[in-house]
Order: structure tokens, then sequence, then C-alpha cells
């Protein structure tokens, strides 16, 4: 941090092994069930925020263009925020740089939004521990509260400590998971969703007849999770990840109308995904809000994985993805 308040943090997005999907307080993002993630070691997110007199007004790039509409507003509201915490009035002039493919399902608002945390906290000069800057970050997207941490992550719908519903839920590492696996990212189509993650899971809260029979799985499935990563069981850490990831799709597909990520390409990787157990190859599939595929695997077997996948999602290079840092200040500004 310098004299004329900038600073710059680096985020990388996490998966969700056990799914966050549905909100009970939407303004201030409390999820409804605990959700369960691995931060990876790929697509880092670069953000720089330099604070600027008030009556600029806020402003923003994302890989050099402007942003303006609901982005900008976004990312003001959660600026906002840091001004109230800090007592400072001043604007902000944030610039971003993504690696992620934006809108394709693979959590570009969680690095998004842990960077902007970690920068604009620093340049607004709050001094924030961890467990605090993740649920902050988790106002501007619930997903970004789990990549403040590195590793294997918990977030918890409700931590129970705290005195008010805001200081209950936040993300901490699960310090006893003994698991080092890969995550082979299967991008089936890095054009925008069909539907932004928010709003659909708005929609299936209201009107998926199967949203109870989920968070009821989703709950079991969350203690079974931290149980299969306290022994290094990948096999049954895989096959949680993907019963659940279904389970959510499934959801979905049950609202009025439907949500639909998954495309026929989708399917293609799963039906690879199943070939390769039936080869004795532990690999387990996970989506999110979009088409493409992660699948789980032992680092060892992630070359075999990949290949097998790469004809089912021949639209982009197949990513082999690993345990990654938790969001931090950089020296390097965004470019
Ligand atoms: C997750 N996803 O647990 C789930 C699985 C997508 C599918 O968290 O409304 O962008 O900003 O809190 O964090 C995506 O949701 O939603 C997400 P908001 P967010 O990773």
């Amino acid at each position: 941090m310098s004299a004329e308040r900038v600073a710059t943090a680096v985020a990388q997005p996490n998966i969700a092994l056990v799914k966050y999907w549905g909100k009970r307080d939407d303004r201030l993002i409390l999820p409804h069930t605990d959700s369960l993630s691995m931060t990876l070691d790929v697509f880092p997110t670069t953000t720089t925020v330099r604070l600027a007199p008030a009556w600029v007004g806020d402003s923003a790039t994302l890989n050099g263009a402007s942003l303006t509409g609901e982005a900008l507003r976004r990312i003001s509201a959660f600026l906002a925020l840091l001004r109230e915490l800090a007592g400072r009035t001043e604007a902000a002039v944030v610039h971003t740089t993504n690696t992620v493919p934006t809108g394709a399902g693979l959590a570009s608002s969680a690095s998004g939004f842990a960077a902007l945390a970690v920068a604009g906290a620093a340049a607004y000069g709050l001094d924030l521990d961890a467990t605090a800057l993740s649920r902050l970050a988790r106002r501007g997207s619930g997903s970004a509260c789990r990549s403040i941490h590195g590793g294997f992550v918990i977030w918890y719908a409700d931590a129970g400590a705290g005195v008010t519903p805001d200081l209950r839920s936040y993300a901490e590492p699960l310090g006893e998971a003994r698991l080092d696996p890969a995550l082979v990212i299967a991008s089936v189509d890095t054009g925008p969703k069909v539907a932004s993650s928010r709003d659909a899971m708005r929609h299936t809260v209201d009107t998926s007849p199967l949203y109870r029979a989920w968070t009821d799985a989703c709950r079991a499935d969350a203690v079974d999770m931290r149980a299969a990563l306290r022994r290094g069981d990948l096999d049954a850490v895989g096959e949680i990840a993907e019963r659940n990831a279904l389970g959510m799709h499934a959801t979905m597909l049950a609202a009025r109308p439907p949500v639909r990520y998954l495309s026929p390409a989708t399917l293609a990787v799963l039906d690879a995904v199943e070939q390769l157990r039936c080869d004795g190859v532990s690999a387990y599939a996970t989506m999110d809000a979009g088409p493409n595929v992660k699948v789980l695997c032992h680092r060892a077997d992630a070359p075999v994985v990949a290949e097998a996948v790469r004809p089912a999602a021949p639209s982009a290079p197949v990513v082999i993805a690993g345990r990654g840092r938790g969001a931090r200040l950089s020296t390097e500004a965004a470019p």
C-alpha cells in the first residue's frame, strides 16, 4: 500500500464438491446449507483497487473493457460496504484481469469478489482477518467466501457463532483434509451461460418441488464429505461430489420452468467418466452453473483422464488443476 491508497490482490476459483444452491437471505447472501470446495491452482484473477475522490464515482474494467450496468452496480454496492466498514468516502477505480472464461460456470465471480475483497479492504485501510474477509467476500458473491482460503474449504451456512446472521456465515479451511487430487476441467462450451446462477438459484428455491429434498441431501453429503476428506478417500469424495452435483441439477431441472445447464456434450463427458471407472480409473464428475465438467481423480491419473474426456470437449483445451492458494495481496498491479 502506498500513500496514494492502491492495492492489488490475486485469487483463484474454487469448485464445490458439495454445492451451494439457494439462499435463505438474498441481501446478506446467506445460504440454506453448508458447502465444501477445493480452491484451484489455475485461472487466477488479479484485481487492483485505487482510491479516487468521491465525486469521480466508482469505475471498473474487466480485461481492459469498461464495465457498466448490472456488473458495475454489483461492484459499486460491494465497494459501498467497504466504505461503510472503513468510515471512508472515496470512490474506487477497479481494474481486473480474469483468466477464467467469464460466465461459463467456472466460478469467475468467486475469484473476482475474493480478489476485490482483499484488494479493496487493503486500499480502504481495513485490517481484516481471513474470517472477516471471507464474510465480506460472501456479500459480493456467495462462492467468493470460499476462495479467500486455499485447499479444501467449508462455508458454514450458519456457524452459530456471532450475534447477527451476517457474522455467522463464513468459510474456513478444512485443515483435516488429507487429499491432493487433480480436477480435470473439460470445457465443452466457453460461451455465456443460459441463466445467471443468481437468478437460477432463486428460481429453483421458489419453484422446484425437489428443493426441500435437495437441502436434506446436501446436509447429509456435507457430513459424509468431511469424513471422506479426513480419511483421504478419493473414491468416497468423488462419489459424494458426483451424486451431489447430479442432485443439484435434478433440482434445477424440476424447477418451473426448468433450468437446464447440462448439454449433450456434458452428457458425452459423463459417459467418458463412467467408461474410465469401468476401466478401473477412479474418476468422478461435477458440474456447476454451466455445461462444463470437472473430473476429480488421482494426480497420477490426470493425463489419462484428460485424454479420455478430450474427444467430448473439443472446443477448448482440457486443463488439469490441483489444489491452489487462497486470496492474497500482490505487488504486481493488474495490467
Ligand atoms: C457452488 N455455484 O457451490 C455453486 C454450484 C454454482 C453451482 O456458487 O448469487 O455466483 O453471487 O451468491 O456464488 C455460483 O453462485 O452466486 C455457485 P451468488 P454464486 O459453487
